[in-house]
């Protein structure tokens, strides 16, 4: 198979690891985009080997089957963008956060990938192409890239992001933090995107995001393109989480399910914890998982914007004041200021649905 794409490139690289370099004609087969993704992981940047802890689905109904229930019934949660945001179109994005009373009237959208134009797609794949392109501002140790500076970023702070409820709250500004960078430096003025995984579950590559001209074939080997993990990706699955009525029980549900089976189905550079944003894939994910705390907001928000529990990786309880840190990249905030995507505090979007 051809060195295609930037996923499939990324999704391998693991798989080289070891063996002899490619060939010559392999190599000539990598241009443009291709061979930017294949030199997007610094040798200086170490993958590091550790999967995610993941629960399939029905040990998870199991494991939740006694923690408090919603009243409401997930299959119905929704974002609710007005047919007003949804007809903005292109260039029509702001680029920095306002104040709560213009965001609410005029919240940035991000789009499910097949409801994105082909233009906001390729402008979005040269926006990537360009952070890839783009040299690493010396902060973080070992980035080649402004694109690896976010991956390095992320490995720093895994540990204490991940396996404790943070996880939520430091992943919804990591995106947001990657967005501003794509708009600020490499002039990306579209909306911003998300990825359905639940329309895709065991089968991803049938999504044309796979495809040539976006992020390229998908493997199917069983490091790269796993349909078993895929189809953990579910609605069941996801609307089994939402059911918790406790955000402790939501993020531990979310996190170690559908989140982890999303890493691994893909495979690669993403099923290494520590490094997955390095693979372009990540952020069609992570807006997946960030949108999936939205709507689990959305059905109780009085109380779901009001509080938060669970802990921190120290054990300490998180409260609306738990500051969560970005590297620099960003201001540091609270989990007051990104509680609510449309606060117009820190952040102003919703999705499309
Ligand atoms: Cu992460």
């Amino acid at each position: 198979m051809r060195l295609s794409s930037l996923s499939w490139a990324f999704c391998c690289a693991t798989l080289v690891v070891g063996l002899p370099s490619l060939s010559k004609g392999a190599k000539n087969a990598l241009v443009g985009l291709e061979m930017t993704a294949r030199e997007a992981l610094a040798p200086l940047l170490p993958i590091s080997g550790m999967g995610h802890n993941l629960v399939p689905f029905q040990k998870a109904v199991q494991e939740f089957a006694d923690a408090p229930k919603a009243d409401s019934d997930p299959a119905t949660y929704n974002d609710t963008a007005s047919p007003e945001e949804l007809a903005k179109t292109n260039g029509a994005f702001r680029t920095q956060s306002t104040a709560a009373d213009s965001c609410s009237s005029n919240p940035n959208i991000r789009f499910e990938w097949d409801d994105y134009s082909t233009s906001d797609r390729q402008a979005l794949m040269g926006a990537f192409k360009c952070l890839m392109n783009k040299p690493p501002s010396g902060a973080f140790t070992a980035s080649k890239s402004r694109w690896e500076d976010f991956a390095r970023l992320h490995q720093m702070y895994t540990p204490n992001v991940h396996q404790n409820q943070k996880f939520l709250p430091w992943h919804r500004y990591f995106v947001w933090t990657f967005e501003q960078v794509l708009r600020s430096e490499c002039g990306f003025d579209r909306a911003f995107f998300w990825f359905d995984e639940t329309k895709h579950a065991g089968a991803f590559s049938a999504s044309d995001l796979f495809s040539s001209p976006y992020l390229g074939t998908l493997g199917t080997t069983s490091h790269c393109g796993n349909t078993a993990d895929q189809a953990q990706c579910s609605t069941s699955y996801l609307n089994s989480c939402l059911a918790n009525s406790r955000y402790q029980d939501f993020e531990k549900c979310f996190e170690y399910g559908p989140h982890g089976y999303g890493h691994n189905g893909v495979g690669g550079v993403m099923a290494d914890v520590y490094a997955s944003p390095a693979e372009p894939f990540f952020w069609f994910h992570h807006t997946f998982v960030d949108r999936a705390w939205r709507i689990w907001e959305l059905a109780d928000p009085n109380n779901r914007y009001g509080s938060i529990d669970g802990t921190d990786i120290n054990g300490n309880p998180l409260t609306l004041d738990t500051v969560v840190y970005m590297g620099g990249i960003r201001p540091d905030v609270t989990i007051r200021q990104i509680i609510n995507t449309l606060s117009g505090d820190a952040l102003c979007y919703r999705y499309n649905y």
